[in-house]
């Protein structure tokens, strides 16, 4: 991956939140596992961006603001499919707060995303929309970014549609594979890996870092 001091890579340290971590609402399996690695590439990155996916109360990707429907089922909204979730990243409520053993005082900007009741966001770029912008492509570019290098939850969505993102921005773009855990609702990892690898986003190890 890029190098970590170098001025032109950032590290995006995708939703370690407690409702992603084993407990939380939307556990993702093994998600506390990524927190160690995170820190050690946190520690290591000049330009540090966390995102925190951050909802407001009854949210249309919420299985329970429609009625009748149930967690991972999907539903087509204004802008497409859509997988219904339990209640998750509630801003304000604890469950959306950074894992309390995150390094999350070395970041330079938190992202937040998902703020608009209507419309989901997995990528960290665009809402869900394709079209709404977050304004992290801007911050990046004002900094000099060149190359992206992911790190966090879930590989499958947030990871990989950010990733995705970053290639349509032009970034170069590194996913720490070992630094991630994923949903996996059927074969989403696999089919995120190959889209991702299909777009030219490069796979590193944690070790590879050393
Ligand atoms: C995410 C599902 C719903 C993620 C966020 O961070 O990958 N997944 N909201
Ligand atoms: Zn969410």
């Amino acid at each position: 991956m890029a190098h970590p001091a170098s001025r032109k890579a950032a590290l995006i340290a995708v939703d370690v939140q407690n409702d992603f971590c084993p407990g939380g609402a939307l556990a993702v399996p093994g998600g506390d596992e990524v927190i160690g690695p995170i820190n050690r590439l946190i520690e290591a990155f000049e330009t540090v961006v966390l995102t925190q996916d951050w909802h407001p109360p009854g949210h249309s990707s919420f299985a329970s603001s429609h009625p009748g429907r149930a967690p991972f089922s999907s539903i087509e909204m204004f802008y497409g499919q859509q997988t219904l979730w339990p209640d998750h990243c509630v801003q304000g409520t604890p469950g959306a707060a950074f894992h309390p053993e995150l390094r999350w005082d070395k970041a330079r900007l938190i992202i937040r995303k998902g703020i608009h009741p209507s419309i989901d966001s997995y990528s960290t770029f665009f809402e869900n929309d394709r079209q709404t912008p977050t304004g992290l492509a801007g911050f990046l570019r004002e900094h000099g970014i060149e190359h992206v290098v992911l790190a966090g939850l879930a590989l499958d969505y947030c990871v990989a549609y950010s990733a995705l993102d970053a290639r349509v921005h032009g970034f170069q773009v590194t996913v720490v594979a070992d630094a991630c855990r994923a949903i996996d609702l059927a074969g989403s990892r696999a089919a995120a890996e190959t889209e991702m690898r299909e777009a030219g986003v490069a796979f590193a190890g944690i070790q590879d870092n050393s």
